[in-house]
């Protein structure tokens, strides 16, 4: 890595923006200038960069002449909008909404996973749905040794995946439940503290949610292989970072827990964290800031020939969203992508 970088986080004042930009400090990313923008409202504002702070400027389609690469964590609409002015500027965009996800144009990327789809990107990369990214983590070594035919996943999922707004909702609603006051729903349609909500996202013709039927998508989109069957419950827990998730897989051949454990504990970007005698499995209050996928409760599926059951919790900010962004722009760096070789393609 030699080369430095101007970087630019877009939606810098948000959830995740903030987590870019912390990550991109703590990992040292090559940046000789990293800039931040958010929405007009935000103009003038500064965000925290190590222990300097950054002025962060309203995003305008001409901003980014001279940026070498910007991530985005700015929301499905303005990623449309903007990203394509990027492409065209020359810039690199590492984009985490699900805006370009299934985009044939665009790649997919779970470092761990799939870095080699970088190669030949047209300028816009797609971080992955953060409850697909801890999945297919842990799940793709499994798949390459024993073939994942099905998988049948239930997740629960932190309120950051909402961002600032989702986190403050929580916060609020039980701080008014304390103080004996009705709690006012203003991101959820119902209450989240002391709740479970089986909804995220919209809700689509077939009754599953955007956010489950993500999880399938993606999943074949990141293994290149649509004969993995997936199929996904995704409920809102009150809980703030980290998301947990129950999987059930049946592979073609057999895997014990016992070579299950064996392998993930040798995968890249997996903490197996599985001991049910001392009561050791991942919790998300426990997780919290860490960069490991982690994974436990592995066991054998007694209800059928080939299965397995696991419980797999990961930060849905950092690896979720943030760390899996960075991760990507430094695979970028690592393999000498930072360019944009047709500028066009993604302006109509
Ligand atoms: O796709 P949708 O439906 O449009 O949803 C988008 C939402 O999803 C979140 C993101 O949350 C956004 O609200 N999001 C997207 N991908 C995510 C992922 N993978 C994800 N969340 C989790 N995982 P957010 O609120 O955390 O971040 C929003 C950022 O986007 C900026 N933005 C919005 N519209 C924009 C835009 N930037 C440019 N152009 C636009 N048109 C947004 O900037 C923010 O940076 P902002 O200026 O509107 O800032 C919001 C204000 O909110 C307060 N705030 C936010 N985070 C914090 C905070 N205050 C304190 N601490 C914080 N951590 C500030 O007042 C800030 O100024
Ligand atoms: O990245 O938890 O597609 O509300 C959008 C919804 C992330 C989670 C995405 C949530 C998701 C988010």
């Amino acid at each position: 890595m030699s080369k430095k970088l101007t970087v630019a986080v877009v939606g810098a004042t948000g959830a995740v923006g903030r987590e870019m930009l912390k990550t991109l400090h703590d990992r040292n990313f090559p940046a000789s200038q990293v800039l931040a923008f958010a929405s007009a409202r935000s103009e003038g504002a500064k965000v925290p960069f190590g222990d300097k702070e950054i002025v962060v400027h309203e995003l305008k389609e001409d901003v980014f002449n001279g940026v070498d690469l910007a991530i985005f964590s700015a929301g499905g609409a303005t990623s449309l909008k903007f990203s394509p002015h990027a492409a065209h500027a020359g810039c690199v965009v590492v984009d985490n909404s699900a805006a370009w996800r299934m985009d044939e144009r665009c790649p997919l990327v779970v470092p761990e996973v799939n870095a080699h789809a970088l190669e030949g990107h047209k300028g816009i990369i797609a971080n992955p749905n953060c409850s697909t990214i801890q999945m297919v983590v842990a799940l793709k070594p499994i798949h390459d040794a024993v073939t994942i035919k099905r998988i049948v996943v239930s997740t629960y999922q932190a309120v950051s995946g909402t961002g600032q707004k989702g986190i403050m909702e929580l916060e609020q609603q039980v701080r008014d439940m304390f103080n004996g006051r009705d709690p006012e729903c203003k991101t959820y349609p119902y209450r989240i503290a002391f709740n479970i909500l089986p909804h995220i996202d919209i809700f689509l013709d077939n009754d599953y949610t955007k956010e489950e039927m993500k999880m399938v998508n993606e999943t074949v989109k990141i293994f290149e292989d649509p004969s993995v069957k997936v199929t996904a419950t995704c409920a809102r827990v009150p809980v703030f970072y980290c998301h947990s998730e129950s999987v059930n897989i049946e592979t073609e051949k057999k895997m014990t827990a016992k070579e299950a454990r064996i392998l993930l504990s040798q995968a890249p970007g997996v903490r197996v964290f599985d001991n049910p005698r001392e009561l050791m499995y991942p919790m998300p209050g426990y997780c919290v800031g860490e960069d490991a996928t982690f994974v436990g409760r592995i066991r054998e599926d007694e209800s059928i020939d080939n299965g397995l059951n696991m419980w797999i919790v990961a930060d849905n900010v950092r690896k979720g969203a943030a760390l899996n962004a960075v991760q990507i722009a430094e695979e970028l760096l690592k393999r000498d992508l930072v360019r944009v070789t047709d500028r066009n393609v993604f302006l109509q």
